[in-house]
């Protein structure tokens, strides 16, 4: 019995949600533009383009394509400011417990996310190892809710998408993993993610009973 568990990134692995904040309010603050918590709630797993396009629209902004390229890059070299001073303190609770035990099961485990920064993430918390496959943002074209991510994701480990599992913390991300017909785990909010197969608030909730079950049915 091998299955593909694949997991998002921000959200589930690693909280960078709070690193993007910083980095767009940033940008947003320099056009003039207010951008608050809540507002950067409606950017979690959304890709960097639509982001920038969501911003602009807070503020009534019309930028030219030069611009927005412009905007996207400054955006981008200010996370990763944020992301070189990452290391595994930063990893969510229990999310290394999980991946030792999948390991220890021999079971496939799949990085399914929006990030173009994917990689040196999770090399910079030192779990890069664990993946048998990333399909990140540099290999996509169509964003969550599409579940191109988790497609290619079964696909690189040769696992029937009936035998895949996805980790997700946005309702889009749930969405494209029910899409793909993969059983969907929300990690999160109950009510915001009640599209989701099972749900969790945190990795800390979900026993080792749980995954052999998943593993074994
Ligand atoms: C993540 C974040 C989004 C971000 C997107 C693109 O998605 O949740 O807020 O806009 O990646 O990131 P980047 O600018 O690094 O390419 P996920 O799918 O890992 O939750
Ligand atoms: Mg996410």
């Amino acid at each position: 019995n091998k299955k593909a568990f694949i997991f998002d990134l921000d959200g589930v692995i690693v909280d960078t949600a709070k690193y993007h904040f910083l980095a767009w309010q940033k940008l947003a603050t320099s056009l003039g533009i207010h951008f608050t918590h809540e507002d950067n709630e409606n950017l979690k797993g959304v890709s960097r383009v639509r982001s920038l396009e969501l911003i602009l629209g807070l503020g009534n902004y019309q930028a030219t394509e030069e611009e927005k390229q412009r905007w996207l890059q400054k955006k981008n070299e200010d996370y990763l400011t944020y992301i070189d001073a990452m290391d595994e303190s930063e990893i969510l609770p229990d999310v290394v417990k999980v991946l030792d035990f999948l390991k220890t099961k021999n079971q496939f485990i799949v990085l399914g996310s929006a990030s173009k920064n994917a990689i040196p993430i999770l090399e910079k918390v030192h779990i890069l190892h664990y993946f048998d496959a990333i399909v990140d943002g540099n290999d996509v074209s169509n964003a969550k809710p599409d579940p191109e991510v988790f497609l290619q994701g079964a696909k690189k480990v040769k696992v029937e998408n009936e035998n895949c599992i996805v980790f997700e913390d946005s309702v889009a991300g749930i969405q494209a993993a029910n899409l793909a017909h993969m059983t969907s785990i929300g990690i999160g909010e109950p009510t915001i993610l009640q599209e989701a197969k099972f749900n969790f608030k945190d990795f800390t909730q979900i026993d080792e009973a749980f995954l052999s079950k998943l593993i074994n049915e």
